[in-house]
Order: structure tokens, then C-alpha cells, then sequence
């Protein structure tokens, strides 16, 4: 049956993302209801044939819906989140609110699907963090394969993770500094990001660790049902517009041979492998052609430890990172029949 569909922040960009990518989906829509902050209340936005008219949040009364989307922030979906699961509504959460939350699976369904076997108590399923998903989607095939000593990387992450203001900021930022002015003051980045390159994303915790950082450990181990997976980053923010970038090293508890991991990685479904005589070069966050797939290159074993591994990971953090994910998750939620609530 055609659903009742909801977008919490649809006029942001993984919002934008998420209307394009359920526009060419198979998935039927009864009825799509875009909500929003007060500022973009009246916009009209075009939906397959129709155009649908952005309501404020804050003026709902009806929570219900069959699905839910939400990618409007931790605050939205830690007040709104609970009263729209409430009504029976599925919630497919892109923030940070709820992922750790128990009875809230976090879900990659190229990765974990079987975590959506039933409906979840909670009605609320969690989109990982972007950068998460494209790691998880790129080791899924070696962390099953092989046994992990430790994992160190470190990313490098786009404006586009700060939403359209970010995108923004980073413009005007290097437009000033091309015409040598003052560049403004950091808004959405802790300091200037055009031309510069920033150690921090998320707040730094006493211990010196990010939040993007933590999210990271703590979200891998709850995805590969590995509490004890020694997992360690920095994540850096760059002056790119749009797209993960991440530098992996994977330590083994034995030798790994090169070709065994072509292998994984060349008939992972979703992973593009770049090695040679696969295909030529690397991905790079700018040039990315297909970007519903997770991008790995840079494959090669550490000259001087036969049981380290380096890869190159890159993807759409708007698509794969979050709207696609999202996508599938609730095609999933379609599949397994977990739909209707109480
Ligand atoms: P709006 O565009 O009206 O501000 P981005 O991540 O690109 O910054 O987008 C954030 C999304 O979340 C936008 O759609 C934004 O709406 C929405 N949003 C932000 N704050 C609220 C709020 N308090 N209530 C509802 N939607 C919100
Ligand atoms: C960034 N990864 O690049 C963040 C954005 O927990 O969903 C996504 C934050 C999240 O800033």
C-alpha cells in the first residue's frame, strides 16, 4: 500500500537529498508532509508530480504518519522524535540522539540488517553518522574476513557534514580571502575553514577526544557487534564542499595478502574498489562519479608490518553518509513488514 511519509527538515541538505532520492524510489506515496523550522514555513517544494507546501515543525498537532525521517538536529529529534514514535509512527533518526539508546537499532543495511528483523519498542531506528557509514560499508567485508588487532584512521571531513550553512560559510570564506579581505568569523566550523585545515569536528571532550571521534568508535562496535573492536581516529575538517575522505590503517593478527583483499573488496555490493587492473587511480571527494557507493583505493600492505593494511575510503556523505542510508533502512522496514505500529 502507498505510505504516509514524513520529512523533519526538508529544507536541509540531507532533507534535499532524501526528497530526491524517495522521488525516484519505487516506493509508493500516499501522502508526503515536508516540516521545517518557522523561517521556511510556506516554501513550496516539488515532489514527483506535486508540489508540497513546508509546514513548521512547531505547528503540528498530528504525529502520525507510517514513516518518519528526521534530519533536523539532535534537539528536534530528542523533543519530536518520541511524540511522532508515539503515534505509531516509524522513525528513521539521522542525528546523534538516540544511536547508542539500546532499544534503538543502528542501522546499516548493507551491514547489519538483521538488527531490523522485528519492529524496535521504541519505534525509532538510527541513521549512523556519515562518517561512520562509509567506514563500516568499506571494512564489513575484512573485519568479517579477517581477525582485527586495531583499526587507526583519520578522515577528512567537508562542509556539507555543517548542512548548507556550512556549505556557506566555507564560499563566502574563500571568496574573501580571493579578494583579500578579512575572512568572516567562524560560525558553523571553530575557526576559519576556506584554505585552512581544522583538527575538530564536534565538541573535544576532558580527555582531549572529539565527538566525532568518540561517535565513531562507539558506533562501529554497535554496528559489527563488536563491543571490544580497538578502534581509534582524528577527524579533521577540509575546505571540500562535499564528501568523506578517510585515511585507514587495519591491523591484523596475521600476514594479509593483497589479493585476498582485492578479492573482498571487488565483490562487496556498494564498494567500488580502485586498484590496478581494476581501475585506474583513486577516488578523490570532488570527482566522485557514482554517488550511491562507497569509494575505496590506496589499497596496499604496510612494507614494514606484513600484517598491516591501508586503504582510501571515500563517499557521498549526503547520500551515503545519511539520505541513502536512511532510504534503505526504511525500504528494509518495507520489506521485513515492520511498518505498522500499535
Ligand atoms: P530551516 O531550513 O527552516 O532552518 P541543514 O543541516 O542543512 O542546516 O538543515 C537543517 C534542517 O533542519 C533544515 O530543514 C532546518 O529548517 C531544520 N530545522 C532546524 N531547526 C529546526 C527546528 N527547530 N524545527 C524544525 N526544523 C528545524
Ligand atoms: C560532520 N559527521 O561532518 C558530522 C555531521 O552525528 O549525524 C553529522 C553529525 C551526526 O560534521
Amino acid at each position: 500500500r502507498a505510505l504516509d511519509i514524513t520529512i523533519v527538515g526538508a529544507t536541509g541538505a540531507v532533507g534535499a537529498e532524501l526528497i530526491k532520492l524517495l522521488e525516484t524510489s519505487q516506493i509508493p506515496v500516499s501522502q508526503l508532509r515536508l516540516l521545517a523550522s518557522r523561517t521556511s514555513g510556506g516554501r513550496r517544494l516539488r515532489f514527483r508530480d506535486e508540489i508540497c507546501i513546508v509546514e513548521p515543525l512547531d505547528n503540528i498537532v498530528d504525529t502520525k504518519a507510517d514513516i518518519a525521517f528526521f534530519s533536523a538536529g539532535g534537539a528536534v529529534s530528542t523533543e519530536y522524535g518520541p511524540l511522532f514514535a508515539a503515534q505509531g509512527t516509524l522513525v528513521i533518526d539521522n542525528s546523534n540522539a538516540f544511536r547508542m539508546n539500546p532499544d534503538v537499532p543502528l542501522l546499516v543495511p548493507q551491514v547489519n540488517p538483521n538488527a531490523l528483523a522485528s519492529r524496535p519498542h521504541s519505534s525509532i531506528v538510527a541513521n549512523p553518522n556519515c562518517s561512520t557509514i562509509q567506514l563500516v560499508r568499506a571494512l564489513r567485508p575484512l573485519v568479517t574476513t579477517f581477525a582485527v588487532r586495531q583499526i587507526i584512521l583519520t578522515t577528512y571531513q567537508p562542509a556539507s557534514g555543517k548542512g548548507l550553512k556550512g556549505i556557506d560559510e566555507l564560499l563566502q570564506g574563500a571568496r574573501s580571502a580571493l579578494r583579500g579581505r578579512a575572512s568572516p568569523s567562524a560560525e558553523r566550523f571553530p575557526l576559519p575553514l576556506a584554505f585552512n585545515v581544522i583538527p575538530q569536528v564536534g565538541k573535544i571532550a576532558s580527555n582531549g577526544i572529539t565527538l566525532e571521534e568518540i561517535k565513531l568508535v562507539n558506533e562501529s562496535r554497535k554496528i559489527f557487534g563488536l563491543p571490544h573492536l580497538r578502534l581509534t581516529a582524528t577527524c579533521v575538517r577540509v575546505p571540500v564542499i562535499n564528501g568523506h575522505s578517510a585515511a585507514v590503517y587495519l591491523e591484523f593478527e596475521e600476514p594479509v595478502r593483497l589479493e585476498r583483499v582485492h578479492e573482498l573488496l571487488a565483490t562487496e555490493p556498494g564498494v567500488r574498489l580502485y586498484a590496478s587492473g581494476i581501475r585506474e587511480a583513486y577516488p578523490t571527494p570532488r570527482l566522485l562519479q557514482d554517488r550511491a557507493v562507497v569509494h575505496v583505493g590506496r589499497v596496499r600492505v604496510n612494507s614494514e608490518n606484513p600484517c598491516g593494511l591501508w586503504i582510501w575510503v571515500v563517499a557521498d556523505n549526503l547520500q551515503v553518509g545519511a539520505a541513502l542510508n536512511a532510504l534503505l533502512i526504511a525500504k528494509l522496514a518495507i520489506a521485513n513488514n515492520v511498518i505498522c505500529g500499535p
